[in-house]
């Protein structure tokens, strides 16, 4: 999958509660089509309807009693599924993939957050995954604290994960920190300041890494649409 993974180019939006990735990403992508690209956007855990089945049992207070090693397991079923369904197929036929987490957030939650060691789980998501990795990982910075005050602002209740506390937020931030300065494709945002300053600095991080738009024109392809058009091909993935 890693090598194969075609012309497209796989952008991940990450961070921790609050951070601004859902607000993000329609910004993101509606300014991808706007210059012609066609773009498909998705999230972890979701994007498909096993990865969906997976974010209701995994993220509902109301759920079953999960312990780390079956949610590790379970966030990485719904990765292999939206690699595979989705990810894959767009990045085959061309278009730009615009995901709200993936591989950083299992290595900050599970490796970091829930202790069970980050080297301990890479081979496990490179099998999920089939090695294929984002293009470019973009990493929202914001304190824990501001993140859960925006978040309460929003009104929206903590979900199962959430609801772990300040202690086990400030352990998958710590993790974000160490993950940016090993990995290269990952870069750090600061995600204080307006919606539109974090736009403009999330933009500017991606320079340079897009292929060509389709000389006809862009739009939208919904996740799991095999219509779309080809472009040239960026840096190879992985
Ligand atoms: N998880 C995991 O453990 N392991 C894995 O492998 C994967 C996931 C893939 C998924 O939840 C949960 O699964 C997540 C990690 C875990 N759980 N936790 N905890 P999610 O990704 O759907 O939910 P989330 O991370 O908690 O997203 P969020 O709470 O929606 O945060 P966000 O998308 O980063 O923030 P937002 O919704 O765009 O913004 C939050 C509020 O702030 C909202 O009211 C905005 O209007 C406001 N906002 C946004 N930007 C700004 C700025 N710049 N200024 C002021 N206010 C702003």
């Amino acid at each position: 999958m890693g090598e194969g993974s075609g012309p497209g180019c796989f952008l991940v939006l990450e961070g921790v509660e609050g951070a601004g990735k859902s607000t993000q990403l329609p910004a993101l992508a509606a300014w991808l089509e706007e210059r012609g690209h066609v773009v498909v956007t998705g999230r972890e855990p979701g994007g498909t309807r096993l990865g969906e089945s997976v974010r209701s049992l995994l993220l509902d207070q109301e759920g079953p009693p999960v312990c780390d090693e079956s949610e590790l397991l379970l966030m990485l079923a719904a990765r292999a599924a939206f690699v595979r369904e989705v990810v894959g197929p767009a990045l085959a036929r061309g278009a730009v993939v615009v995901a709200d987490r993936f591989d950083l957030s299992t290595l900050a939650y599970q490796g970091f957050g829930r202790g069970l060691g980050a080297e301990r789980i890479s081979p496990m998501i490179e099998f999920a995954t089939g090695g294929l990795r984002p293009h470019r990982t973009l990493v929202l910075d914001l304190p824990v604290e501001e993140g859960l005050a925006r978040q309460g602002l929003s009104g929206r209740g903590p979900d199962r994960i959430e609801a772990e506390g300040r202690a086990f937020l400030e352990r998958v931030a710590e993790g974000y920190r160490s993950l940016v300065r090993q990995d290269p494709r990952a870069v750090s945002i600061d995600a204080r300041g307006t919606v539109s300053q974090v736009q403009e600095r999330i933009r500017a991080a991606i320079q340079g890494l897009l292929p060509e738009p389709p000389g006809s024109g862009g739009g939208s392809t919904p996740a799991g649409d095999s219509s779309g058009s080809t472009v040239p091909p960026p840096a190879s993935n992985v």
